[in-house]
């Protein structure tokens, strides 16, 4: 059994994640409707990863004897008006997770749950990697994306991203 106070915050980190995953389909949707294959591409494996992250969490509750309640996942948010729209608001959602893993880092250690301050030390990584790419693809875009070669350089990159399931996921111990 966990801590209440951290079986609660994970619980809502699952239905966070999943809400992840709703919000990048949906830059995804935006891309694939204007012909951004490679942005759409980009985010619709994002949208993979991210239902992982809550799959990874809901595996860990169970593993741990908690009882998940799946709630409602919220409409996407987020309104898009230009290409760079999906691409800054990535970055502030992903501050926004990043801020939610470290509160419930918080409550393990008050609560002396080292298990779960070990599990989430991959999540801590993995968001660190995920705004620097967040911000990355912001950069690129300013510098090159504005002028439609530009533009198709940086589609064709991202057509090239592959899925590939998270460790925690594939790990077979
Ligand atoms: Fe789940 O890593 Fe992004 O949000």
């Amino acid at each position: 059994m966990l801590n209440k106070n951290v079986a609660k915050l994970l619980n809502e980190q699952v239905n966070k994640e999943l809400y992840s995953s709703y919000l990048y389909l949906d830059f995804s949707n935006y891309y694939r409707n204007k012909g951004l294959d490679g942005f759409a591409n980009w985010y619709f494996i994002q949208a993979q990863e991210e239902r992982d992250h809550a799959l990874i969490v809901y595996n860990y509750l169970h593993e741990n004897g908690e009882i998940v309640s799946l709630e409602a996942i919220a409409k996407p948010h987020v309104k898009i008006e230009s290409s760079e729209d999906p691409l800054k608001a990535a970055l502030g959602h992903e501050i926004f997770i990043t801020d939610s893993i470290n509160t419930i880092y918080e409550a393990a250690i008050k609560a002396k749950d080292f298990r779960t301050q070990q599990f989430l030390d991959w999540f801590v990584r993995e968001q660190g990697e995920e705004e620097a790419n967040a911000s990355g693809l912001i950069t690129k875009f300013e510098l090159f994306g504005k002028d439609g070669r530009g533009l198709y350089l940086i589609n064709e990159e991202l057509k090239a991203r592959t899925y590939t399931p998270p460790s925690p996921l594939t790990r077979t111990e």
